[in-house]
């Protein structure tokens, strides 16, 4: 009987202190090699449209940004993807520009910019612009990726950080926003 309780006892304190379960091994967890794509659809108060396609190939590769924004007047207008996915406010709630280094503004090319820069599009005389961006600093999955954060496109052109006003190195001074999208995973 004594015994019976010892061994009782003992396994127990073998319960007590058995080793956490293993870490899942590599191939269990879920898969991150497959191509991502998104999608923005960009729309406002005013009568700005745009579309937004994103695809990227490989986790810490380029994302490809094709893009067809309407109803601008011709010129440069600043082009970012701000914090927040909402626009229960319109486009103000998506917040400041996208930056999870703590950055102060810039270009694309720049080491020091927020991860949301992506400069300016330029519209023609027809109101259109369409072109096709390469970022590395916007990925579609990991920790900083950009699904569920917002596109906005700007009144403005964007000085890049270099204007030397007050919002140069925040906003690059690109005025009203016009019409903003949020980010989503496509069904294509
Ligand atoms: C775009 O925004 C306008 C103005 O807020 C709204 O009337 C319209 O329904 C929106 N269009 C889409 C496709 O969401
Ligand atoms: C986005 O992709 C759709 C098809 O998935 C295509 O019809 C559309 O033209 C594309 N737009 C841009 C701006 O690339
Ligand atoms: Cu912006
Ligand atoms: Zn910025």
């Amino acid at each position: 009987m004594a015994m019976q309780v010892l061994i009782a006892a003992m396994a127990a304190h073998a319960l007590t202190f058995a080793p956490p379960p293993p870490f899942p091994p590599a191939h269990a967890l879920p898969q991150q090699d497959a191509s991502v794509s998104a999608v923005a659809v960009l729309n406002g108060s005013s009568s700005v449209k745009g579309i937004v396609n994103l695809s990227q190939q490989a986790p810490g590769g380029p994302t490809n940004v094709e893009l067809k924004i309407t109803g601008l007047k011709p010129g440069k207008h600043g082009f970012h993807l701000h914090q927040f996915g909402d626009l229960s406010n319109s486009c103000l709630s998506a917040g400041p520009h996208y930056n999870p280094k703590k950055m102060s503004h810039g270009a694309p090319g720049d080491r020091m910019r927020h991860a949301g820069d992506l400069g300016n599009v330029v519209a023609g005389l027809d109101g259109i612009a369409e072109t096709t961006i390469v970022d590395l600093q916007i990925p579609l999955g990991g920790p900083n990726s950009v699904i569920g954060r917002a596109f906005v496109v700007h009144e403005l052109e964007d000085d890049l950080g270099k204007g030397g006003q007050e919002l140069s190195l925040t906003t690059g001074n690109a005025g009203g926003r016009l019409a903003c999208g949020v980010v989503g995973l496509s069904s294509k």
